[in-house]
């Protein structure tokens, strides 16, 4: 069945699946069964280095072409992914262990950023200034970086670098992407397809791939001076690291890093949005997103009762747990062994503090890395330190609050800053979670009446504190993959100096 699926996305016979005797590679694995799919080869210092100067030289072409053309390129980009949604979404689902709905969201993600990139090729607008000389004109301008490089996570193998990918693109940039080794395949079967629309347009080597290991191939790219961006998405470990070597040659960073995501839900929440929202943003991609909702924030006076309505709603999501390709399913398999071992680790953690499991706790007796999505009701006093620790995995702890001050110090209290919500109809604590003074929320996504995860690509994407900082998709992402230039232009035919200096 696997074959068949690389057959009919054109990969099966791509080199780096038929590594040579002695060639390093990696086996990517079903996270729902175990077997293997496929051996990968994987890339040494050479071929990180024939990629990074295709990349390079790539990219002294492409600058050239005109924003809008580079549009119509991007455009052709996501009528092919179009063609291959059903496909690609399988892929995803078949080497990360996503349901089916997500794998194939996740390729929808790329068809949107790139709908949105295609409009902004014709925008990548510039402002302009009053001068403070007659005559004068300041106008800022916007031109391309150069090769980006592009580090993403097992988790979004596929949207994540179309979010780099397709505004790098329009913004004239070249794209070097190294994608986990967890998730090999759907870069291969991406790439190809966006290499392909590229070349058969005349601009090759625009989308480049590597695949290796980190001290092979991520160490090299990091310190790379050629590429003056590194936008990587993945643990706030490894983002310390690509930040600390990429500040060392002055380069630029776009680091999405963890996310311990809260819900807040107040007297007057309306349950019927609010305990859907929470299921989906705890139990949904396994608990395996950067925005998955890891801890629930109750008023004490409906903690009882939202325990009750979700250990409810687990209850049936249990029974749902399976092959993520099968109809029906609503919670596939986490990525591997180590994950599972990380989850079983964090539930033992909880016990230990005093936590009570009220749903799920083990993990699913069935061949491939299942678990059970779990809920854990903190002690008296929200004495739980392991809510501080995000776990890739379906855990949600259950705090308690009194006043509102105190839900907003749970929630601002951990050290990442990616997404959280707020479910209330009270418009004052509304208000307050999105204060304009910035004393609500302290992440880069805030959400009234709707979950932390499933953000669409039109706003900015990221968070603050061990999040990194960045920002990547929409709004005036694009920014962070271009540079900026200010200019001057003087049409008053005297030589004026700024500041009324004169130097006669
Ligand atoms: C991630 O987990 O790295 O908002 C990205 C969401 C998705 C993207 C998540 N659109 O949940």
């Amino acid at each position: 069945m696997s074959h068949d699926l690389l057959k009919r996305l054109g990969i099966d016979t791509d080199p780096r699946l038929h590594p040579k005797a002695g060639q390093p590679s990696v086996v990517t694995e079903n996270p729902a069964t175990g077997e293997p799919i496929a051996t990968v080869a994987l890339d040494d210092a050479a071929a990180y280095e024939r990629q990074a100067a295709a990349c390079v030289a790539a990219f002294a072409s492409w600058r050239s072409v005109p924003a809008p053309v580079r549009g119509q390129l991007v455009r052709s980009i996501g009528d092919a992914f179009r063609v291959h949604k059903a496909e690609l979404g399988e892929l995803v689902s078949l080497e990360v262990g996503k349901i089916r709905a997500e794998g194939e969201g996740e390729i929808q993600e790329i068809i949107d950023i790139a709908d949105f990139a295609v409009g902004l090729s014709r925008q990548l607008p510039g402002q302009v200034f009053p001068s403070e000389r007659a005559r004068h004109r300041i106008i800022e301008q916007w031109l391309p970086l150069g090769p980006v490089g592009v580090i993403s996570a097992f988790n979004f193998p596929a949207a994540v670098w179309a979010w780099n990918a397709m505004l790098a693109a329009v913004c004239g940039d070249t794209v070097l992407w190294k994608p986990s080794l967890l998730a090999p395949l759907t870069a291969i079967a991406c790439n190809r397809i966006a290499a392909k629309v590229a070349a058969d347009m005349g601009h090759p080597g625009i989308f480049g791939l590597v695949i290796g290991a980190d001290a092979e191939v991520g160490e090299r790219m990091v310190a790379d001076r050629r590429l003056p961006l590194i936008s990587a998405t993945g643990s706030c470990r490894m983002g310390k690291r690509v930040g600390r070597v990429v500040a060392e040659r002055l380069g630029r960073c776009l680091l999405e890093l963890g996310g311990n995501n809260a819900v807040i839900v107040t007297p007057d929440a309306d349950l019927k949005l609010a305990i859907p929202a929470i299921v989906f943003g705890a139990v949904g991609t396994a608990g395996q997103r950067c925005t998955t909702t890891r801890r629930l924030i109750v008023h004490e006076s409906l903690a009882d009762d939202v325990c009750r309505r979700l250990a409810e709603a687990y209850k049936q999501v249990q029974g749902r747990i399976g092959d993520p390709l099968a109809a029906g399913t609503l919670v596939g398999p986490l990525i591997n062994a180590r994950a599972v071992e990380q989850f079983e680790h964090a539930i033992a953690q909880a016990k230990a503090q005093g936590g009570a499991v009220l749903a799920g706790g083990r993990r699913a007796p069935r061949p491939g890395h299942f678990v059970e999505p779990t809920i854990v009701r903190a002690p008296a006093g929200n004495r739980l330190p392991i809510a501080a620790e995000e776990t890739f995995a379906p855990i949600l702890y259950v705090l308690t609050y009194r006043t509102f001050g105190e839900a907003l110090a749970i929630q601002n209290g951990v050290e990442q800053g990616l997404s959280s919500a707020i479910f209330s109809n009270n418009l004052l604590e509304t208000e307050a979670f999105l204060a304009a003074d910035g004393s609500g929320s302290d992440c880069g996504i805030a959400n009234v009446n709707a979950g932390t995860s499933g953000a669409e690509i039109g706003g900015a994407f990221g968070g603050e504190k061990e999040t990194g900082g960045g920002r990547e998709s929409g709004s005036d992402s694009w920014k962070a993959y271009m540079r900026r230039q200010t200019t001057v232009v003087n049409y008053s035919g005297k030589l004026e100096l700024a500041q009324g200096i004169r130097f006669e």
